[in-house]
């Protein structure tokens, strides 16, 4: 990787430690967890024990409390594994980020003892009208002596029905608009939740994605996360923060891609000559490398940028909407590089494109990130 130069002993042994393991537990088992549709919980433990499960976690809670930019770093080599696996991993830092925004001590702690033996959060923003209205939440929750009661239906969850606890945004006020929705740490094991129907992805399909559904949970008042209306700041800022460690597994699902295809170019011969001896196919590979690159250095940017207090919300679109769009375009080449062989789910190449899509749809469509960055520059 073109960033070694710049990595810490530290951030080299992580980076090290996580490639073996994706080497030898991810790799070899990730086309089956693709068929099977299924989160390999199995794997997960071994995972957690390693604690990759709590990166962003401070150490004083048990966790790994490491700073973006070694996040990054390690949710690449994820993504060359299994971007699902990374994705199901990857949300606790999303389950979290708001009570590293907004919690009391005694809230991330609570969050800690439940995540830190080897347990899974869920971030519960979207809901089915909502996506990228996010403002648009029709799950409610009505105060009630020193409980909230929640009611609602949140959608694409991330982590539905595997997770331990949820942070779910709740209107606490109608008729405020953005302005009247809150912020909650809910067990999931408290009476009323359920788990909907579970999506059947074209993608990142070993990730486990459903509803889930709040019926008159009773959620005790301290579980609300900062103050009364002011939920949909910190989503907006949770994904701000969150949105290059994401992108992170993007580059990985790049990369991956890459290596693929530069050992098949390589290997494969048309017309008495590696393929790769072929202009045509060396220059996709190389605008693969480029794009690759590019997309690297931003979301490193972007984390470098917050591990120095920054947190800019332009920074971090333009960094999830260039590696998003990087990987559908990356991966694309690359089946067309392996032809045949690519469009087959016998090789790794065909997964590694419907993974990618998500890149743009998820934690904010890369039309709602222009969106976000025109108008940072417009208003
Ligand atoms: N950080 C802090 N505050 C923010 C913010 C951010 N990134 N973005 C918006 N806000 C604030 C605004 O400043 C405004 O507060 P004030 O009135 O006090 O100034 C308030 O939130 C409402 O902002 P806005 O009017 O822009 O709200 P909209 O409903 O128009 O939001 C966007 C528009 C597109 C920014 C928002 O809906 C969005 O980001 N959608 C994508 C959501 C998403 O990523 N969904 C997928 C989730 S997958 S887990």
């Amino acid at each position: 990787m073109s960033n070694d130069y710049l990595m810490t002993p530290e951030q080299k042994d992580l980076q090290l430690m996580v490639r073996d393991f994706v080497e030898k537990e991810v790799k070899p088992y990730s086309a089956e967890w693709d068929v099977k549709d299924e989160f390999p919980a199995e794997t997960f433990k071994k995972a957690a024990e390693m604690g990759l499960h709590l990166l962003a976690i401070p150490d004083e809670f048990g966790g790994m409390g490491l700073d973006h930019t070694t996040t990054c770093i390690l949710r690449e080599e994820l993504g060359k594994g299994d971007a699902g696996f990374a994705v199901s991993i990857g949300a606790n830092t999303l389950g979290y980020t708001p009570l590293e925004i907004a919690g009391t001590k005694e809230q991330i702690k609570k969050f800690s003892e439940i995540v830190v033996p080897g347990e899974l959060s869920a971030f519960c923003l979207t809901e089915a009208q909502g996506g990228s209205d996010a403002g648009n939440c029709k799950t409610t929750a009505v105060k009630d002596g020193d409980e909230y009661i929640l009611n609602g239906t949140k959608a694409f969850i991330t982590n539905g029905g595997i997770a331990k606890v949820y942070t779910v945004f709740a209107m606490t006020e109608k008729g405020k608009g953005v302005k009247g929705m809150s912020a909650f740490m809910v067990e999931a094991d408290l009476p009323g939740v359920s788990v909907g129907a579970k999506e059947h992805k074209m993608g990142i399909r070993a990730s486990n994605t459903t509803e889930v559904i709040f019926t008159d949970v009773r959620v005790p008042a301290d579980h609300l996360i900062g103050k009364e209306g002011e939920g949909f700041k910190i989503a907006m800022k949770t994904l701000d923060r969150t949105r290059p460690d994401g992108s992170a597994t993007a580059v990985g699902i790049c990369q991956r891609a890459i290596d693929e295809c530069v050992k098949y170019a390589k290997e494969r011969e048309v017309f008495g000559r590696a393929i790769g001896k072929h202009q045509a196919v060396a220059f996709m590979i190389a605008d693969m490398e480029i794009q690759t690159q590019a997309a690297r250095q931003l979301v490193m940017h972007a984390a470098n940028l917050m591990d120095h207090g920054i947190f800019d919300p332009n920074i971090s679109s333009v960094a999830k909407t260039f590696a998003g769009d990087t990987a559908m375009r990356v991966t694309t080449d690359a089946v067309q590089i392996l032809g045949g062989f690519g469009y087959s789910r016998d090789y790794p190449i065909e997964k590694l494109m419907r993974d990618a899509k998500i890149y743009q749809i998820f934690e904010g469509t890369n039309q709602i990130q222009r969106v976000v960055i025109s108008g940072n520059l417009l208003r």
